[in-house]
């Protein structure tokens, strides 16, 4: 009895919340008798529900209780959803496009996609996914509103998507799954959180899925190893395919590779352009000739280059890949990949877990960063990921270096005037990294290339907590579907970037150029982005490795922050790494060194 007048407090609960949230708007009546029929049907659920788990134990209502109110939330989201109802948003069949092209090739991609057998038992059921938010047609979250219409249709079920602000994900995904609450069955994460997800035992297993005839099936042998890498944990499956990235340069071939823009380089510079751009100090020299001056002929002048670097706007993601070929070495044996005490690492010293971040290699790039910076307009300092890529896109930046959404989007001509006009290669490396064995800098003949995942390669898992996590599973095959996946990789706005078979080129893929200019892309663009994409995957001797052990995302926030300080001019180089350096030191203290060296190892390769 106890229990259910614990329950019937909750519902009074969510009464009186929908009460005050319904308060504020008295002159509009119709407008609050439909929210008002809405959450009355949600309510009636949500007791349907209680009543099941009320037989279990005394804990489960507690949670519930939680739950009750969360599912309150759901539905003020949903409702503002303006999905189907959003007068203007126009439907082409089963998709919110107003693209032909679009609705047409989308729908293709589902008929062609494996769809399993989906349980009759699904039907009128829902669940919910937490993603970060970029809106309905913004990367990562927009993909989610243009297949629902379509995954409500195949299965007779649905969900809800919680658009969560990138700088609150990870504090909003962990405190979930902390409290046991399940506010959200999928989550849409970043890579980086495993370490957590692992050492808590927060996400489930997706092997036992793999086999049950209710699901698509999707190939985990397509996707690149780098970035396989990350949807596993050992060689267990977490994530389902979805999202690869990695930074590649982008440039303005057309201007680069001008004569007459190359003559008054050598006449300004004193030497040739150096045009291939394989070393950060030659990718400075262009970004330093062509900022300030009208290569564009509108009249004023232009930028170098365009970076996002506001804080909690990904911006250290630069840094990341910027830095990789000045710290990470190949190990001088076979294989050159071999993680040793000095080689192929980036993070931490592997066997004291002290950490490498303030080494002399780090400071190096981190000036070089510095200096690129000043190549490009100040606000930049201030400009997140749309931002930064608007003013290449607009036909107002030399290059940025950044993720394949960039590639895509030049292919967009509502937002680019630079298709045709695309050039782009992996990321440049540099003739002086710092040996850390050796405690000094080298200058080599060839330079030190460094391929990297650099980015969130944003992909779902299932919460432990999951209601639904059948059906949610359901969703994360049939979107990992090749079909499906390589449609998504292929439009930019969906922050989706390529990483499977079916995305490369031959000869390490299927994919043709043909398929990419039916998909409304530039021929030469295609070659150009899919090649800078494939060189990195499969042409760099090593990888910079990834930061996914427990606290990584929590040691990426501070050292965004800092890495802020020195870029703008409040701190040196030196000083904002060394900041950083006690930050990480007092993070691996909080959460044990012992247990973060022996997850730190595994997640690296080193094996002591
Ligand atoms: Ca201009
Ligand atoms: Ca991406």
């Amino acid at each position: 009895m106890k229990r259910f007048s614990t329950i019937i407090l909750g519902l009074l609960v969510i009464t009186a919340m929908l009460a005050s949230a319904c308060a504020p708007a008295p002159p509009e009546t119709i407008v609050k008798t439909v929210i008002v029929e809405k959450e009355v049907e949600k309510e009636v659920k949500v007791v349907e529900t209680v009543e099941v788990e009320v037989e279990k134990e005394v804990e489960v209502v507690v949670t519930k209780e939680v739950e009750v109110e969360k599912e309150v939330e759901v539905v003020v989201t949903a409702t503002a959803e303006p999905e189907p109802e959003e007068p203007g948003q126009e439907m082409i069949g089963n998709f919110p496009t107003s693209d032909e092209n679009e609705a047409k090739t989308a729908q293709a991609a589902a008929d062609a996609a494996d769809m399993g057998s989906p349980d009759p038992d699904w039907a009128g059921k829902s669940f919910t996914i937490g993603v970060y938010s970029a809106g309905q047609r913004g990367a990562v979250s927009g993909p989610l509103y243009f297949w629902r219409p379509t995954f409500e249709q195949l299965t007779g079920a649905t969900y809800d998507i919680v658009e969560i602000p990138y700088g609150e994900l990870r504090e909003k995904i962990f405190t979930d799954l902390m409290t046991g609450t399940g506010s959200y069955d999928v989550i849409i994460n970043c890579s980086n959180f495993y370490g957590d997800y692992i050492l808590n035992d927060w996400i489930l297993p997706l092997d036992p899925y793999f086999d049950d005839p209710r699901m698509p099936q999707w190939d985990r042998e397509s996707i690149a190893p780098a970035v396989a890498a990350l949807y596993k944990w050992g060689d267990t499956w977490y994530g389902a395919n979805n999202d690869h990235d990695a930074q590649v340069l982008y440039y303005r071939k057309d201007i680069i590779e001008d004569p007459d823009w190359q003559a008054a380089f050598e006449e300004e510079v004193g030497h040739p352009m150096p045009v291939a751009m394989d070393t950060w100090e030659d990718l400075l020299e262009i970004a330093q000739f062509f900022n300030g001056k009208d290569w564009n002929g509108d009249g004023d002048p232009d930028d170098g280059l365009t970076l996002h670097l506001k804080v909690g706007g990904q911006g250290f993601n630069h840094f990341m890949s910027l830095s990789a070929p000045y710290v990470v070495l190949p190990y001088d044996g076979d294989p050159a990949t071999k993680v040793t005490k000095y080689n192929n690492v980036y993070w931490f010293d592997p066997e004291t877990m002290e950490p490498l971040i303030n080494s002399p290699g780090h400071v190096k790039a981190l000036e070089m960063l510095m200096d690129l910076s000043k190549a490009g307009p100040s606000a930049m300092w201030g400009w997140s990921l749309g931002e930064a890529w608007a003013d290449f896109l607009s036909g107002n930046a030399i290059m940025t270096f950044s993720w394949g959404d960039v590639g895509s989007l030049v292919q967009d001509p509502t937002q680019s005037v630079v298709q045709g006009k695309l050039g782009a290669r992996g990321i440049p490396g540099t003739n002086f990294p710092y040996d850390m064995e050796a405690g000094e800098f080298l200058d080599l003949d060839e330079p030190n290339m460094v391929g990297n995942q650099v980015g969130c390669s944003w992909h779902p898992v299932l919460s432990k907590y999951a209601k639904e996590p059948d059906l949610g599973y359901y969703f994360m095959a049939w979107q990992a579907t090749p079909p499906i996946n390589h449609w998504n990789v292929a439009y930019g706005w969906t922050g989706l970037d390529p990483g499977t078979t079916y995305d490369w080129f031959e000869p390490y893929g299927t994919a043709t150029v043909e398929e990419y200019v039916a998909g409304g892309y530039n021929a030469d663009d295609a070659l150009q982005f899919i090649g800078s994409y494939q060189d990195n995957f499969f042409n760099y001797p090593i990888f910079q490795p990834y930061l996914r052990i427990p606290g990584a995302p929590e040691m990426e926030e501070i050292w965004d922050v800092h890495l802020s300080e020195a870029v703008t001019g409040q701190v040196s180089a030196q000083e904002a790494l060394d900041r950083t350096y006690d930050d990480w030191v007092r993070i691996v203290d909080d959460y044990g060194k012992d247990e973060l060296l022996k997850l730190y190892q595994e997640s690296i390769g080193y094996t002591p």
